[in-house]
């Protein structure tokens, strides 16, 4: 049998995580990485930066007609943020289940969402939606040179 859903997780990706302006004042930047760091995702790239409004709009662009634009922007530009890029087996998905619904009300506890946010206005956290563009993200939020690779000595523990 094709199960096309379950080929697509066994792909090494790439995804866009951002630790919002709320997550970083509220003093949980050690927890959002944490999470992602215990799953056994590899971090390849990590910063923090102040996001100028220009970026904020080109990264939310398909969301520009929504009313709640120009506060997404505010929000995103109102503080630093942390910018990380993580790769692994199926980490698109993987991430955005660690991350909770875009609600945190209806996100499930466990979730970084479900467990740290009220607001979707204040969720904490971004996560790339797709494979494509969690590669587009990156090259918009990381110059060449800020990236790393490298081989986690605990690769072969979690990968068969
Ligand atoms: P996601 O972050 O879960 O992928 P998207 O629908 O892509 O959710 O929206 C991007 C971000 O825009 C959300 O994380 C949230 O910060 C903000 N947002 C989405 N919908 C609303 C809304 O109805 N009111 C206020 N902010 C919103
Ligand atoms: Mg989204």
């Amino acid at each position: 049998i094709f199960l096309p859903h379950l080929v697509a997780s066994m792909e090494v990706e790439e995804s866009y995580i951002m630790i919002k302006p709320d997550g970083v004042q509220r003093g949980l930047v050690g927890e959002i990485i944490s999470r992602f760091e215990k799953k056994g995702f590899k971090l390849k790239g990590l910063k923090l930066f102040e996001c100028p409004k220009e970026l904020a709009e080109e990264h939310y662009k398909d969301l520009s007609s929504k009313p709640f634009f120009p506060k997404l922007i505010s929000y995103i530009t109102s503080g630093p943020v942390v910018c990380m890029a993580w790769e692994g087996v199926g980490v698109v998905a993987s991430a955005r289940k660690l991350i909770g619904a875009t609600n945190p009300l209806q996100a499930e506890p466990g979730t970084i969402r479900g467990d740290l946010a009220i607001q979707t206005g204040r969720n904490v956290v971004h996560g790339s939606d797709s494979p494509e563009n969690g590669k587009r993200e990156i090259a918009l939020w990381f110059k060449e040179g800020e990236l790393t690779d490298w081989t986690p000595v605990q690769t072969p523990w979690l990968i068969e």
